[in-house]
């Protein structure tokens, strides 16, 4: 098992490579949410907004990182990263779900990939289900709601983990788990929202993972399995006793999914909330022992932002950001509201620490930012401020508070589709890609500013 510091950077199939319905590839449910100001429209009411004319561009094209992907590596190489999040697309390995054998195509795609990975000593960690269910289990099944598509998955994990161990140590099942409750069509591909569909879709889930944990380590007792969450802490807008119980409860709504994967049981407070709202939990005794036998090895997460709230106070989403919350006076925002804490990075390091005592790895953290090309050059000091301060945070949170931590990978490598946005205006990479939000641009690949202090930090 390798045990040096993961430093490295993510990314996302379905928001890079674009080729989304070549070598066999199956449609996603994220193709079928178009760029733009619908986007969020069509991921609260998929089946009310579907079918209409929208845009698909640039989202349906990524940034070419299918055509593209030798060059991107070889950057990427040469910024000096030992470790790389990416996904591998599940349609394209199985474009319905519910083939029996997999997409042989789709597969080569993947072991290129890790070929150029392995020859550049990259240690690759990878996200099975990066918002990518097939589209197919979603439209005929209510995705995760059905056990069937649990089924499925777990054919498709075994698939991967079977042709992949050897080349890739750590593995992570799905994406940002508790996006299944915010965004229930594109955490868990939910196209009827009731909220007995949403807690069976969550049950899914987290039986799913437990199963991937159980089925990597029975394959291979090296792999580490992890739980990856969208994390950031809610602070209480006031001192007031209820405003810092409101604050638990929302993190604990969070929290509820790591609970489960690390403590291999449902939480009181989940339990109650069901019985009172009259849902029920359709977990078997054999389901039951499933989550009790297999924990994750580690707790990953992305972390963007915190929140604050108050019983008095209006709680607000900002543009793309699923997370409600009140304006903090002592945080700057990005230009999406997505409020700046470096210091709760390690607040949520020490949470989730004290709370689980398991490995941490950070895989996405970074800014987005309206990046701008002037004269062949991206100076993105900016996004150099963010990650600096956050990796001093995080380094605060080792050497002081003793949270054990396996890596820190930033989001994202290069410049990719927005998750919330579909579009390029929004960018995050060390790398800008030349592309705009309607498609047009030559995707040249220009390392920014960042790219090179990252490089120099790197060294
Ligand atoms: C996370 C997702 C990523 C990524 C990031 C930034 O929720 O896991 O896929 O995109 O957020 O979000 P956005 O692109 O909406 O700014």
């Amino acid at each position: 098992m390798d045990q040096k510091f993961l430093w490295g950077s993510a990314l996302a199939a379905n928001q890079c490579e674009g080729a989304y319905l070549a070598g066999g590839k199956g449609e996603s449910i994220i193709d079928r949410l178009p760029a733009g100001k619908d986007r969020f429209l069509v991921m609260e009411d998929p089946v009310h907004h579907a079918d209409q004319n929208y845009d698909f561009y640039p989202s349906h094209e990524g940034v070419h990182f299918y055509q593209n992907y030798k060059e991107d590596l070889k950057l990427l190489a040469e910024m000096g990263i030992n470790s790389l999040r990416i996904s591998i697309s599940w349609p394209r390995i199985f474009p319905k779900g519910i083939e029996e054998e997999p997409n042989e195509e789709g597969l080569r795609f993947y072991d290129e990939i890790f070929a150029e990975l392995a020859r550049y000593q990259i240690t690759p960690i990878v996200t099975m289900n990066h918002f990518d269910t097939p589209y197919y289990l979603s439209k005929n099944f209510n995705g995760w709601a059905e056990t069937i598509t649990r089924e499925c998955f777990l054919r498709y994990a075994k698939t991967i983990l079977t042709r992949y161990h050897d080349q890739v140590p750590y593995w992570i099942p799905c994406n940002e788990i508790n996006m299944a409750k915010h965004l229930p069509y594109v955490g868990a591909g939910i196209q009827a929202k009731t909220p007995q569909s949403v807690a069976d879709a969550i049950n899914n889930l987290l039986i799913a993972n437990a199963s991937c944990v159980k089925m990597a380590h029975e394959l291979d007792s090296n792999l580490k399995v992890g739980c990856m969450l969208a994390a950031g802490n809610t602070y209480p807008a006031t001192p007031k006793p209820e405003d810092v119980m409101l604050s638990i409860e929302k993190d604990r709504d969070n929290l509820m999914f790591v609970d489960v994967q690390v403590r291999g049981q449902y939480p009181n407070y989940y339990l109650k909330s069901l019985a009172h709202d009259g849902i029920k939990l359709n977990l078997s005794t054999e389901e039951k022992e499933i989550l009790a036998e297999n924990p994750v090895d580690f707790v990953s997460f992305s972390y963007y932002n915190s929140r604050m709230c108050s019983v008095e106070g209006s709680q607000k989403s900002t543009q793309g950001n699923v997370f409600a919350t009140m304006k903090n006076p002592y945080l700057k925002e990005t230009d999406w509201g997505w409020q700046i804490d470096p210091v709760g990075l390690r607040i949520t390091m020490n949470t989730l620490y004290d709370r689980y005592q398991k490995p941490l790895m950070i895989v996405e953290n970074g800014l987005g930012a309206h990046d701008e090309l002037v004269n062949g050059e991206v100076y993105d000091q900016e996004r150099i401020d963010f990650l600096q301060r956050h990796i001093e945070q995080m380094q605060l949170a080792i050497s002081v508070d003793g949270v054990e931590t396996l890596g820190y990978l930033s989001w994202s490598a290069l410049d990719l589709n927005s998750a919330s946005t579909g579009q390029m205006s929004k960018r995050y990479g060390f790398i800008y890609v030349d592309l705009d939000d309607k498609g047009k641009g030559s995707y040249q690949r220009i390392p920014k500013a960042s790219y090179y202090w990252y490089q120099n930090f790197l060294k």
